[in-house]
């Protein structure tokens, strides 16, 4: 009688829906930090025979739900349920009677609740949130974060105040990323570390003007590791990194997934990128200096985190624009580097101290099974760096030069934390063993190489302040964007060797591909250095570095791909380069006997595809625009061109066996 006086009520009230499920909590207007526990409780206002319990989750708008837990019995009225990090914080909780195989599905939803973000800032460990999917929205905009004493220090985020999201890919996906400048200047955002075409890489030539939006959009083809993205305008990189500009690419494939490794993101699997600043007395964000005295992780001061005692991956990235860390743990903890640049090594290789340069990541992992209840610290042992690094005690190899400021700088030449990790009690499946091995890696032969090439780095003035501090040239020559130092035939394999006669180690870093090392001062790199790089340090005074690459996939003549020094400063000043890769991509292709035709070309209207195995195609402008995505499973497909204006475009095409390139042009 009583429920019977409810329904009436509510329907005089004119209430649309009433439940035949209430939800008692959350009720909404509560507010809720990332990773507690929130309880959520329901009630059956109108029992049935058949059915059982979802809960779904939704952010923002209450449009879109994302299911937290289907299934549950119907006897249970409650859920625990760890609130997760979004990127908007108004959510929603809805209870579902799940009447299986029925339409009469009954329902109660929360009011919205609020999200606290995990904050940036000092102390706990922000863990940025996550985007995946086909389109990812980035917005590069202004921020602010209270790093010290409270004071809002103005920053650059990629849509946070700080840093950005950490996007997850699968390699093979096509993915679609609409980067909207929200800021008052230009920038470019570079996917670092992944294979694309030039028109996609986002260089220095792909600038996004303030308020507009550019659109790449690529197939993944990068093997399972950690990259990331930065801004990379020229002559503004330092700063717009120094102020946020950084964001995680995290790529998985199907070999990396076949192992037991740890890969739940912020519980055993953490992301970690190490920054060191400089502020002024405003505590505002300086650049060009050597006055880097405060370490931020993840854009967190004095950082700790409560991780499970059992085998943790952490995915390190030093995303600071000059200084080299020697990574290792309290109590020299071995660790095991799994990951360089590119992807997986051959076999974990144990490690107590790691050297990370500017632009370098790894990935490593550590059994912390025997060590609950204690803390342990992950460190920079910057004391024993070796001279002519950036972050030792003396940054030359030389006695004489200096750079300014940089011996008042704390840092340099001593240890200090980097995060702090308090162990706590194990997850309820936990890695508890590392690997024995991993993947097979299969370095290019040297026998087979078509070019070999030749760079120097030299002071572009003697003395030893400009062997230090430079500008530093390659070749004897600084940037010209107007001027292409390598034109590379598509497919070449190549030696690049890298001569450094300045007085500091240099970072150097190549797009497009990805390197094998063959030797460093014509030693075999150390075995966690064999695997697939993107970054490499060439050691000071003489030193010496041989990789080997094949430039494959991707040629364009109008657009090139750049390679540069890693610390920030000395790519802005001018020591960076420019490549195109250049091939017979305009008629046919002969790759794993997988031939396809395009013909006529060039054309002024009709242009017809042949050989295609189930295939995706892609059009796109030489600017990276996506102009049509056509899903085939026929031999033959026709296009149109009628509607584009003359010039060059490209086919994407993505068969089973491979994913290339064409150049078309109409006429
Ligand atoms: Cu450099």
């Amino acid at each position: 009688m009583k429920k019977y006086l409810i329904v009436v009520c509510l329907i005089i009230l004119g209430t649309p829906v009433f439940g035949h499920v209430d939800l008692l909590s959350p009720k909404g207007t509560e507010t809720y930090s990332v990773g507690t526990v929130l309880s959520i409780n329901w009630e059956e206002t109108i029992p049935h025979s058949i059915q059982n319990w979802d809960i779904l989750f939704s952010v923002d708008d209450g449009q879109t739900w994302d299911t937290i837990q289907a299934d549950i019995d119907v006897a249970t009225f409650h859920y625990e349920w760890t609130v997760p990090n979004t990127i908007t914080n108004r959510a929603k909780i809805q209870v579902v009677q799940d009447n299986d195989e029925s339409y009469m599905d009954y329902y109660g939803i929360s009011g919205i609740f609020t999200i606290l973000p995990d904050s940036l800032g000092q102390g706990k460990l922000f863990i940025p949130s996550v985007l995946s999917g086909e389109e990812i929205n980035l917005s590069f905009q202004k921020g602010q974060v209270a790093f010290l004493d409270g004071i809002m220090t103005n920053t650059y985020g990629y849509n946070q105040d700080y840093l950005g999201p950490t996007l997850i890919l699968n390699k093979g996906d096509a993915v679609r990323l609409n980067v909207t400048n929200n800021l008052s200047e230009t920038t470019t955002v570079h996917w670092h570390g992944m294979h694309v075409s030039p028109e996609n890489d986002g260089g220095p030539h792909t600038p996004i003007k303030a308020g507009e939006t550019w659109s790449p959009s690529f197939t993944v083809l990068d093997n399972a590791a950690t990259y990331w993205y930065h801004p990379h305008l020229h002559e503004h990189t330092e700063e717009q990194v120094t102020k946020g500009g950084a964001g995680f690419i995290i790529v998985k494939d199907q070999e990396e997934t076949q192992l037991e490794l740890p890969r739940t993101y912020g519980v055993d699997d953490i992301p970690i990128v190490i920054q060191s600043r400089a502020f002024d007395s405003n505590k505002q964000l300086l650049s060009n200096t050597a006055a880097d005295d405060v370490i931020l992780t993840n854009g967190t001061l004095d950082a700790f985190f409560d991780i499970p005692a059992q085998v943790v991956r952490f995915r390190l990235l030093n995303g600071s624009t000059e200084r080299v860390y020697n990574l290792g743990f309290e109590d020299n903890l071995n660790f095991f580097q799994i990951a360089s640049d590119g992807g997986l090594l051959n076999a974990p290789v144990s490690l107590t101290r790691l050297q990370l340069a500017p632009g370098e990541r790894v990935e490593i992992l550590v059994d912390l099974s025997t060590h609950q209840g204690q803390s342990i610290n992950l460190i920079s042992f910057s004391s024993e760096l070796p001279s002519g690094t950036y972050g030792a005690s003396n940054p030359s190899v030389m006695p004489m030069g200096s750079i300014a400021g940089y011996n008042n700088n704390p840092l340099n030449g001593s240890d200090f934390t980097i995060l702090q990790l308090n162990i706590a009690a194990s997850t309820t499946n936990p890695i508890t063993s590392i690997p024995v091995t991993l993947i097979n890696n299969t370095p290019y032969s040297q026998n087979n190489i078509n070019t070999s090439r030749s760079l120097t780095f030299q002071p572009a003035q003697m003395g030893p302040n400009g062997m230090l501090n430079g500008p530093f040239v390659i070749n004897g020559a600084g940037f010209n964007q107007e001027v292409v130092n390598y034109e590379i035939p598509l497919n070449n394999l190549e030696i690049w060797e890298l001569r450094n006669q300045t007085a500091i180690a240099h970072p150097f870093h190549i797009h497009d591909v990805q390197f094998y090392i063959l030797d460093i001062n014509g030693q075999t790199p150390p075995p966690n250095m064999q695997g697939r790089k993107d970054v490499v340090l060439v050691p000071p005074m003489n030193g010496t570095v041989r990789f080997i690459a094949k430039f494959d996939d991707f040629a364009n003549k109008e657009v090139p791909y750049m390679y540069h020094c890693h610390m920030l400063s000395h790519e802005d000043d001018g020591m960076m380069g420019q490549f195109i890769v250049f091939g017979n991509t305009t008629s046919t292709i002969e790759e794993e006997k997988d031939l396809i035709y395009i013909y006529p070309n060039p054309t002024a209207d009709n242009i017809q595809l042949t050989g295609l195995s189930p295939a995706i195609i892609e059009l796109y402008s030489t600017s990276g625009h996506l102009l049509e995505r056509r899903e085939s499973a026929n031999i033959e497909e026709q296009f149109s061109l009628n509607k584009y204006a003359a010039g060059v475009y490209y086919f994407n095409i993505m068969t089973q066996k491979s994913s290339r390139a064409y150049k078309i042009v109409k006429e």
